[in-house]
This record gives C-alpha cells, structure tokens and sequence, in this order.
C-alpha cells in the first residue's frame, strides 16, 4: 500500500497511513518521512505492533537516540526507550515513570543543553478513560500574539532549572540519580526561534522548567511566561490524540508543548517512548546560552 497522508488536528498534525514499520523502509519513504516530519511537528502512525528494537530503529531514522537522565524509567531491553506506564513490578515497584495523574503542558528537554527535541511514543496498553495526550503549536500561537507580546519576547531568554518539575512529580518520579543531577544544570535558551524550512518563528517555552526571564526581575519574568504559556494552549492551537493500541506518535519539542490528562489509577497503561537528537536542518532546535554569557 502507498504512503498516504492526512492532515488532522488544526493544521500541523499529519496521519501517515499505508506503513509497516516491522518490515524495512525504502529510502524515498524514509527521506518522505523525514520531510513530513519537518513539516508537521507531530505525525500519527496507527497499527503498528514493533518490538522495542524495531521502534527504536525506525525513531533512530529521525536522529540518534538518546539515552534520557531518567535512567531509572529505562527499558531492560533496550535503554533508550523509556517506560510511561502506571503498571507496577511484582514487587511493587513502578516500571517505568509519569503514573496515572496529570502530567502538566511542557516541553520535554527544555532543562537540558542542547536538547534532543525529537520524541516518539508507542501506544502497548490504553486505559478505558482518560490517557489523552495534547500539543499544542507554538508557531501558531507566536503568530497570534499581540504586537506588544511579540515585542516582549523579542531577543529574551529563559532560564530553565529540571528541579521545578521534579518538585510537580509524585513518589520515585521526584527522585533524580546523581548522573543526573550532574547532566542538568540550569541552562539558557532563547524564547524565539526561527523555523530552518518555513522561516516561521516559533516561541520556545516549558512552564514545568522555567524560572525566570534573563534581564527582567523575577516576579515580572515569570508574569509574562505565564502570559505566553496561557495564550500558547488555547484550542485552536491544539491537536488531541485519543490513543489506540499500536500507535506511534512522533513530535518536535522545538515548537510545541504537550500534556498528557489523568486516567484512572486502576486502569492499564503502557508507552513506549523514544528520544531523538533531531538535525537542525529540518527541525528548530533551541540554541543552549551560558549563564557566565548571558550575565545571568
Ligand atoms: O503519557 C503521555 O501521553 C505523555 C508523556 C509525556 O509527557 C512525555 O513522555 O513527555
């Protein structure tokens, strides 16, 4: 069957169908892919049943695989995919991160120095109710900002600190390894980036990290992220994704925010997810500033 493409959401989701990703891809179907990706920031592919190995090498395609700090989320098999799952070990223990609650609108590695924006995740087992995963398209929402936002952000950084959202975590979530710990200093990025295929600009924002504003005072630096995170997530921006068994979602954290809704704690649910170096031809990717540079 042929590559088809649906463009779902509000505008910059794409539905690619007709792919098997057990069996191996052409290179004009892998160099398509990429392109829609770079395009569309999120793509939808549904029915697929992948071996941890099969979809790590098909999101390997995309850019290299990243090892995350949450070393204790790891899958045995195959390190690079992580587990989110509410589902437990025999004994007791969480096999994997995020639970069943609410995991608030952010942007995955905004912590990090240069972040591997790309990410994938691979629907196992879905709960009956709830579960919903959403993004929301900060090229739109920078468009749509008020002249005086624009004027604002323009040539202003973020300073962004991973202990903010350990704090939101709940149990063993809040808990950091040491490695990683050492692998997340606070570190600056630039709130507004230029899109390297379309020159749209984009804001870059993770209200679960961000901290402060370089240049402004506290109080005043955080007023205005949540100004921006408030405009960025309102509904016309956002595409919600109602999970089925054998979907594999990819994003671009380079110009989008997602959440994920609560589902009930006696329910299943098991994502397998993949995190990617993405190329900075194709997809924006934060610039990473020095505190000492910055006067921070
Ligand atoms: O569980 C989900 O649907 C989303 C998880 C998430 O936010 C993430 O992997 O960054």
């Amino acid at each position: 069957m042929a590559m088809e493409v649906e463009v779902i959401g509000p505008g910059f989701a794409a539905e690619v169908k007709g792919l098997r990703l057990w069996e191996p891809l052409a290179a004009d179907e892998v160099d398509r892919l990429r392109n829609l990706f770079a395009e569309h920031g999120v793509l939808v592919i549904r029915r697929q049943s992948l071996s941890e190995h099969e979809y790590a090498d098909f999101c390997a395609l995309f850019g290299a695989l990243e090892r995350t700090v949450r070393t204790d989320w790891a899958s045995r098999v195959r390190p690079e995919i992580s587990l989110i799952t509410n589902l437990r070990g025999s004994n007791g223990n969480p096999l994997g991160g995020l639970g069943d609650g609410e995991v608030e609108w952010h942007s995955d590695q905004a912590y990090m120095a240069n972040p591997a924006t790309g990410a994938g995740l691979h629907a196992v087992e879905i709960p009956g109710d709830g579960g919903r995963t959403f993004w929301a398209n900060l090229i739109a929402a920078y468009e749509a900002l008020p002249e005086r936002l624009k004027q604002a952000v323009e040539g202003k950084s973020a300073l962004f600190r991973y202990q903010k959202r350990l704090d939101m975590y709940k149990d063993a979530d809040r808990k950091l390894s040491e490695e990683g710990r050492k692998r997340t200093p606070d570190v600056l990025h630039p709130l507004v980036h230029t899109h390297p295929r379309t020159g749209k600009k984009a804001l870059y924002l993770d209200p679960t990290t961000s901290i402060g504003i370089v240049g402004m005072p506290e109080a005043e630096g955080n007023a205005l992220l949540g100004e921006l995170a408030a405009h960025s997530v309102r509904p016309e921006f956002v595409y919600a994704h109602n999970w089925q068994v054998g979907d594999v979602v990819l994003w671009s954290n380079g110009f989008l925010l997602h959440r994920r809704e609560p589902f009930p704690a006696a329910d299943r649910r098991l994502m397998k997810r993949a995190t990617m170096h993405l190329p900075a031809a194709l997809h924006i990717i934060p610039d990473t500033l020095m505190l000492r540079e910055a006067g921070a």
